[in-house]
């Protein structure tokens, strides 16, 4: 649902004009010093790119699902790692509390989420628990007015930089599965929380994870996500729903970026006295990129629709974070394959998004667990 097309527009057009004015030119220094620049942050917090999905009330700009949608589209455009410092705030770092949280809860946190005070993360991933999210072992024991967590949790998107963090641990230390895990908020000076070394990764430099750490980490009993025991894995599902939409979204903008540069890298590079635009192998290509492309962006756009008219889009989101960013992997390797030797080198900006963009089919989900999630609610709903 799109409230008001105007607005949006102005949105919209001054979103792009900063990643093409400022994003664009930074992000090989990004790159190269896996640092995005203070001045940079600054400026995204003041285009209120920290609070597009919460709410209004909690001082956000309150996107719908479409709205948002559009917005990741022109993002994703700029290296991955831009998206991604303001992603966990909008998406898996603050939605837990605008879904499931107490009105406290979100009059505590979200306000200093929207404005780029507060960097929030999600810590659902553990050494031995990854797409078994049910089968994670961190606990949470009640303790008097705390719960006293303990465990670890892995690869961490933001928790070098995090504030706060939606920790899902186990609360019945006799139940197994689901059923037993509860979330809460932990923040980051608790003590018994501890960060591990910051991961080096194949590609996203400027964007960190590490591991989260808990030893007799004491949280009190108020900042168990909602007031209610035993449903945060639900609450964790409810939160990736958004992402993974969220996430095609940005698979959808970064191929266009990828898809842009080879289209114009083959109208200027000549071969056999001619650009290699004009080789119809090359065509092949670029028509194959354009379509699926052309699909990934009407699957995200009905989806956000959907999921904005009420409708549960678990499927859908999963459909779209399947397609695209399988069709993704599949454009940035066509792009390379445009740029031909200059593909492979760090010059240009194609090998840097090769290898940025591997990671969307593992996070928020392999494809894998997209394909189980809609053959399961298919199977589920066909009973
Ligand atoms: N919304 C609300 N509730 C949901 C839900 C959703 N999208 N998906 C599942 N649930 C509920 C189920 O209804 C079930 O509730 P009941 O016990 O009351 O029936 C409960 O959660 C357990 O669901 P299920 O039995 O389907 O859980 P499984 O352990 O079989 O696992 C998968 C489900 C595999 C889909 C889940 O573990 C998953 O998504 N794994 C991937 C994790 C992931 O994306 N990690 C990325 C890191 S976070 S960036």
């Amino acid at each position: 649902m799109i409230r008001d097309q105007e607005t949006l527009t102005l949105l919209l057009d001054s979103i792009a004009r900063f990643v093409r004015e400022r994003l664009i030119p930074n992000e090989q220094e990004v790159a190269d010093t896996d640092r995005i620049p203070a001045q940079l942050v600054a400026e995204m917090r003041d285009l209120g790119l920290f609070g597009l999905s919460i709410p209004e009330a909690y001082g956000g700009l309150a996107l719908t699902m479409e709205e948002e949608v559009h917005v990741a589209f022109e993002l994703a455009h700029a290296s991955p790692a831009f998206r991604s410092l303001i992603g966990t705030n909008n998406g898996i770092g603050s939605q837990g509390i605008v879904i499931d949280g107490t009105e406290a809860q979100k009059r505590h946190y979200l306000p200093k989420l929207a404005a780029g005070q507060m960097i929030g993360a999600f810590a659902l991933t553990e050494p031995g628990s990854g797409s078994d999210a049910g089968s994670l072992k961190t606990t949470a024991l009640l303790d008097g007015d705390a719960y006293v967590l303990n465990g670890s949790k892995r690869y961490i998107t933001n928790a070098p930089e995090a504030d706060i963090f939606t920790v899902m641990a186990r609360t019945d230390p006799v139940l197994t599965g689901s059923a037993a895990i509860s979330a809460f908020i932990v923040e980051r000076d608790t003590p018994g929380l501890s960060l591990g070394k910051i991961d080096r990764k194949m590609g996203q430099r400027g964007a960190h994870t590490c591991d989260v750490i808990f030893e007799d980490c004491r949280v009190p009993v108020g900042q168990l996500i909602g007031g209610r025991e035993g449903v945060g894995f639900k609450t964790a599902m409810k939160v990736l729903d958004k992402g993974r939409l969220h996430i095609a979204a940005v698979c959808v903008g970064a191929a266009e970026r990828m898809l842009d540069d080879a289209l114009r890298y083959a109208l200027e590079r000549e071969q056999f006295g001619q650009p290699i635009a004009e080789f119809q192998l090359v065509q092949a290509m670029l028509a194959d990129s354009k379509t699926e492309l052309y699909a990934a962006r009407c699957m995200v756009l009905d989806a956000a629709r959907r999921r904005d008219a009420g409708e549960d889009v678990s499927t859908e989101a999963s459909c779209c974070k399947l397609f695209a960013s399988e069709m993704c992997g599949r454009v940035a390797d066509r792009c390379v394959q445009i740029h031909g030797g200059a593909g492979y080198v760090a010059d240009y900006a194609v090998e840097r998004f090769y290898r940025d963009v591997r990671l969307f089919r593992i996070y928020e989900g392999t494809s894998q667990i997209q394909q189980l999630v809609i053959a399961r609610n298919m199977i589920r709903s066909a009973r």
